[in-house]
């Protein structure tokens, strides 16, 4: 591939609701060898300052089984996917927007800091996709009622932007409204019964404010339940057991391969090379089995084929039996 086929996606969410977490899991998790042989594809960080900040969380995590402090920076991670086997070529680019959660709260401290939440606020205009996330333990604690506030903060927060940098539009085409910490949720929690709470009258009235702002029918669409960890508030027990991670991607391809799909239709447009072949891959996957999936990844990966290697990665998580209990659309 020329350029590689990049996955934008910005991640929103309050003070402590886990956004740390969850970045230094995702990545410390898929960049190890082993992931790359058992799932077939692997990532690395294009920026080595942010490889070693990742990987110390994710050592701190996995080994001593702690977690990370608190963030309070900007910063857009961009993680290189490789596919198993194929050396030097990268499958798909995904750059992770963390916003720090103390901008929800408190106002720019100098001109600096508003000018980089501007540039915050640029990238994420330019997302395929947004996050947003709430706090799975705050919700324990607090159910509707922090439903509500926070849908409030968010949209208030939204609105105040919109108004400040007199953005119009367009926004991401997907949000979703994710729920962090699902490990220390009842198991029989799922993304469906997420959505039924948060379907309740007024925590939907502020989501139908966020629609309005955003542009209708970009959120209260999805919703995912996500876990970076097995744990409670202080320990952590398991650090491998995650739940919805692996959705993130697939997640964030499907709107993202609408967009170069509109690109190839308006006239003189430039389009990458390789998009041609990934619409018509695309199209044939839609009547394969997922066994019949996994034995073109193989074939594709044995005759160096990146493309077709990569398809499956992005297709096969969100039509796993997992991905129903985690994740609902409707
Ligand atoms: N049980 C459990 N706890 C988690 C998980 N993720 C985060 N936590 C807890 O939540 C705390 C905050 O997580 P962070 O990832 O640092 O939160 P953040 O959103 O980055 O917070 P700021 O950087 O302040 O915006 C952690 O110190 C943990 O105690 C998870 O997957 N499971
Ligand atoms: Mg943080």
């Amino acid at each position: 591939m020329s350029t590689p086929l990049t996955l934008n996606l910005a991640v929103f969410g309050q003070r402590g609701c886990g956004k740390t977490v969850l970045l230094s899991c995702y990545y410390g998790q898929r960049s190890t060898a082993i992931y790359g042989k058992k799932n077939g594809y692997y990532l690395s960080c294009a920026d080595v300052t942010q490889d070693n900040r990742l990987s110390a969380n994710y050592l701190g995590i996995s080994r001593q089984l702690k977690f990370p402090d608190a963030t309070g920076r900007f910063d857009i991670y961009k993680f290189n996917s490789y596919i198993d086997g194929i050396r030097g070529r990268v499958a798909f680019q995904l750059q992770w927007a963390d916003y720090p959660g103390e901008w929800f709260i408190g106002k720019p401290t100098d001109k600096a800091d508003q000018e980089e939440r501007e540039r915050a606020l640029q990238h994420l205009l330019t997302s395929n996709m947004a996050l947003l996330l709430l706090d799975g333990d705050a919700f324990l604690k607090g159910g509707k009622s922090y439903l509500i506030s926070e849908f409030g903060v968010f949209r208030k927060e939204i609105q105040r932007q919109k108004e400040e940098i007199g953005w119009q539009g367009p926004f991401p085409k997907r949000w979703v409204i994710c729920l962090t910490k699902a490990d220390l949720l009842a198991p029989d929690y799922t993304a469906q019964r997420f959505r039924n709470d948060c379907k309740e009258e007024e925590p939907w009235a502020e989501i139908e404010e966020i629609g309005k702002t955003l542009g209708e029918e970009t959120i209260g669409q999805d919703f995912l339940l996500l876990s970076a960890v097995k744990g409670d508030y202080e320990k952590i027990s398991d650090p491998n057991a995650s739940m919805g991670l692996e959705l993130i991607a697939p997640l964030v391809f499907q709107p993202a391969y609408r967009t170069l799909e509109q690109q190839l239709q308006q006239e003189g447009a430039q389009e990458p090379d390789w998009l041609d072949r990934l619409l018509a891959l695309i199209n044939d996957a839609k009547d394969k089995s997922n066994d019949q999936l996994k034995v073109d990844a193989l074939k594709a990966r044995q005759g160096s084929d990146v493309l077709a290697a990569t398809l499956p990665v992005l297709l096969l998580p969100l039509r796993s039996e997992s991905a129903k209990i985690w994740y609902y659309k409707g």
